[in-house]
C-alpha cells in the first residue's frame, strides 16, 4: 500500500470534474497529482490547476514504467457511468492503486464504509452505516443518509439527497438535486433525472424524471449505455 507521501498519481480525464478532484486532493493533504491523461488530443500539453495533460490513455503503461503508483478518475458524467467504470478498470489493469478522496469539508461518519477510488466532495454528508462501493462519486453538497448502500461506479450528483436505507445499484446515476425517499431501491444502471423526487422503486436501466418521478424510458428498453459488454449481442 503506497503511503500518501509516496503516491505518484495520474488523473484520467481532465475537465471540470478533474478540477474539483485536484482541489480535493490538495486540500486533503495528499501529494499533488503529477499528470493528467485526456482523450481529447487538442488538450495535450495544457495544464489543469498546474497539472500537465501529457497525452491519452495509451500513455498509461509508460507512466507505470516511470514509477506512477496510483490513479484517480477525473471523468465525471451526468448519467452514463460506464466510461468511468472502464477507466477505473483500466487503472486496475495496470496495477495502479485507486486514490480514495474525501474532501476535508465533507462530513463522513466514522461508521460509514467508503470503497477504493471513491470521491467524496465538499459539503457532502455520508452518515453512519452507509456503505459505498468502489469508484463512487458523492458530489458537492450531496447527502447519503444512514444505512444507504451504494454499489460500484454510482454517482450521486451535486445536491442530491438519499434518505435512509436507500439501495443504489451498480453504475446508477442520481441526478443533481434529486431526492430519493427512505428504503427505496434504485436499480443497476438506472438514471434519476435532475430535481426528481423518487417515491417508488426504480427498475434497473430505467430513466425516471419529475416530481413525483415517472419513467421516461421503461426498464428493459436499455440504451447502449448500460448493456454490459458481455451481454451485447
Ligand atoms: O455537475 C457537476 C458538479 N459536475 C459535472 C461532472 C460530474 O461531470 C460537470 O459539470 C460535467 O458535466 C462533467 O464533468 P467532466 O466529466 O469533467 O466533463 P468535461 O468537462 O466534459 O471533461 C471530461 C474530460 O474527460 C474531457 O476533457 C474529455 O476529453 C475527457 N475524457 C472523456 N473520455 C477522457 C475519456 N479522458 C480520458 N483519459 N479517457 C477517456 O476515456
Amino acid at each position: 500500500m503506497t503511503t500518501q507521501a509516496e503516491a505518484v498519481c495520474v488523473i484520467l480525464g481532465g475537465g471540470g470534474h478533474a478540477q474539483v478532484l485536484i482541489d480535493s486532493i490538495h486540500l486533503s493533504g495528499m501529494r499533488w497529482p503529477q499528470a493528467i491523461l485526456d482523450a481529447d488530443q487538442s488538450r495535450w500539453g495544457q495544464m489543469i490547476l498546474g497539472v500537465p495533460i501529457l497525452g491519452g490513455d495509451e500513455l498509461l503503461p509508460e507512466l507505470v514504467r516511470r514509477g506512477f503508483t496510483c490513479f484517480a478518475i477525473g471523468l465525471g458524467g451526468i448519467g452514463d457511468n460506464r466510461p468511468r467504470q472502464r477507466l477505473f478498470e483500466l487503472g486496475l489493469f495496470y496495477h495502479l492503486e485507486p486514490l480514495t478522496i474525501i474532501h476535508p469539508a465533507a462530513i463522513r461518519s466514522q461508521w460509514a464504509e467508503i470503497g477504493p477510488g471513491s470521491q467524496i466532495f465538499p459539503g457532502s454528508i455520508i452518515n453512519a452505516g452507509a456503505r459505498l462501493g468502489q469508484n463512487v462519486i458523492i458530489n458537492s453538497g450531496a447527502i447519503v443518509e444512514h444505512e444507504c448502500s451504494l454499489s460500484d461506479h454510482v454517482h450521486v450528483a451535486t445536491g442530491a439527497r438519499l434518505a435512509s436505507t436507500v439501495q443504489v445499484g451498480r453504475g446508477a446515476h442520481i441526478g443533481a438535486g434529486a431526492t430519493v425517499k427512505q428504503c427505496l431501491i434504485i436499480g443497476e444502471g438506472a438514471i434519476v433525472g435532475a430535481g426528481a423526487t423518487v417515491i417508488k422503486n426504480v427498475p434497473a436501466h430505467a430513466v425516471v424524471v419529475g416530481v413525483p418521478a415517472r419513467p421516461l424510458r421503461q426498464a428493459g428498453s436499455e440504451c447502449e449505455w448500460f448493456i454490459p459488454e458481455e451481454e451485447k449481442p
